[in-house]
């Protein structure tokens, strides 16, 4: 058995669209009303798929919902056709592309039983994110059905907000090594909302069985939530044994290092001072919105958005990390704009899975071939362009149901239909 970590990315769905639905989520309230083009943007994941592939990394998809969610509108007594304007945003939203909110994810190295658990996020803070649950519970219980190597678990209850992988990290001597997983939790963000609860965060890590001594609960600084780091990846990832986190990116940072270097001795942490990379700068650049992966040669790559290279601070900080002794040695850029305008960067747009490959459903798997497909269906049925005031038309809804369908056959995945 090799356990090697798979990127689950989210296929940008085809009803992508700038509606500004998230309070302190600077792209997306900026950005309301722009024209959005899903086939545009869908094909630059599919692009940036290619990348990791390129990179001889393992890759895999998940798969856009339904929408307009009409399950979600029936509960909520009303109709495509009727539904309020106050509501037809969040039916159509192509929120769920952001795969890092899917779930967390523990891998099997750090569990009781020895299996990977995932529980899925209940994302109860944004209207439009709390009724992805559903379908993301029943694609991961389809892709990872061996029930010998994983355990997928249903949200915890709303009560308490949780948002997925995007608040937790996991540091370990390699993937397939027992780690440390830190959970990243809101108290306050300023004007904004802090999604991510702490009750929220503990139930998780008790669902996916860790070990309560080689398990953390960090609090966020406010200021980053403040400043538009309305997830902890927007200011911090991590990898293997290295973390990369903006100096201002937790409230009380010398007590989780020192907690961090107690339980991980090899840790090495690569800190951007607030003094040459501002937070403001990481935010509109997403300099920690990047994929740090491992290469097959052992190395570490950081794969991060166009953005960050036109943001002067922030390229000259990278180009001196990546000349110098430091762990992470080469840089990749990817164009990810359309989801980047709505505040998604290439992490945003991954979910980490550390198995085997042979255990996962292979119709969640990619490699080139079967990307050239998807692009094919993507080419030919997704909807050029979609101005929110278009959501309106029952013509578009019945091409983005169309272009659903038609991708969930190419994959032979009906079945989710
Ligand atoms: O939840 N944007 C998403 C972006 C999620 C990014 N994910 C991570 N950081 N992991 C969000 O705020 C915008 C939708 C709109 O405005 O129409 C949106 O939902």
């Amino acid at each position: 058995m090799t356990r090697v970590e798979i990127n689950f990315d989210g296929i940008v769905g085809p009803s992508h669209n700038y509606s500004g639905l998230s309070l302190g989520n600077i792209a997306s309230t900026t950005n309301k009303g722009m024209v959005a083009y899903p086939r545009a943007a869908a094909l630059e994941g599919v692009a940036k798929m290619r990348h990791n592939l390129a990179l001889g990394l393992p890759q895999g998809i998940l798969l856009p919902h339904p929408r307009p969610n009409r399950d979600w509108l029936d509960a909520l007594g009303t109709r495509p056709d009727d539904v309020p304007e106050t509501l037809r945003p969040a039916a159509f939203s192509a929120s769920a592309m952001w795969a890092a909110n899917a779930a967390t994810v523990s891998p099997a190295p750090d569990t009781g039983d020895g299996r990977c658990h995932i529980t899925v996020a209940n994302l109860r803070t944004m209207p439009h994110r709390s009724h992805e649950w559903p379908a993301t519970l029943r694609q991961l219980e389809l892709a990872f059905a061996d029930t010998r190597h994983f355990a997928v678990h249903p949200p915890v209850p709303p009560a308490f907000g949780d948002e997925g992988a995007a608040n937790h990290m996991r540091l370990a001597a390699g993937h397939d090594a027992p780690g440390v997983e830190i959970f990243v939790y809101g108290l306050r963000g300023g004007a904004f909302p802090a999604r991510q609860h702490v009750e929220a965060s503990r139930a998780v890590a008790r669902l996916n069985r860790l070990d309560p001594d080689r398990t953390l609960f960090v609090a966020q600084s406010e200021a980053a939530i403040a400043a538009g780091a309305f997830h902890n990846d927007v200011v911090a990832v991590a990898n293997g044994h290295v973390l990369f986190a903006h100096e201002q990116a937790f409230e009380d940072r010398p007590a989780f290092y020192a907690a961090l270097k107690r339980l991980l001795p090899e840790l090495e942490i690569v800190e951007v001072p607030a003094s040459v990379v501002s937070l403001e700068d990481a935010i509109r650049s997403y300099l920690f919105n990047a994929q740090l992966v491992t290469l097959p040669d052992g190395t570490m790559a950081l794969i991060v958005p166009g953005e960050a290279r036109e943001t002067p601070s922030v390229w000259a900080w990278l180009e001196a990390m990546a000349a110098g002794n430091g762990p992470i040695r080469r840089l990749g850029v990817v164009d990810v704009r359309q989801s980047m305008a709505n505040g998604g960067g290439p992490a945003c747009l991954r979910l980490r899975v550390v198995a085997d490959p042979a255990t996962v459903d292979p119709r969640f798997l990619v490699d080139e071939s079967k990307l050239d497909r998807i692009a094919d269906c993507i080419a030919s049925e997704w909807p050029e362009q979609i101005a929110p005031p278009d959501l309106g038309d029952p013509a578009l809804w019945a091409r983005i149901e169309q272009a659903r369908r038609a991708l969930h056959a190419l994959l032979e995945l009906d079945a989710l239909l």
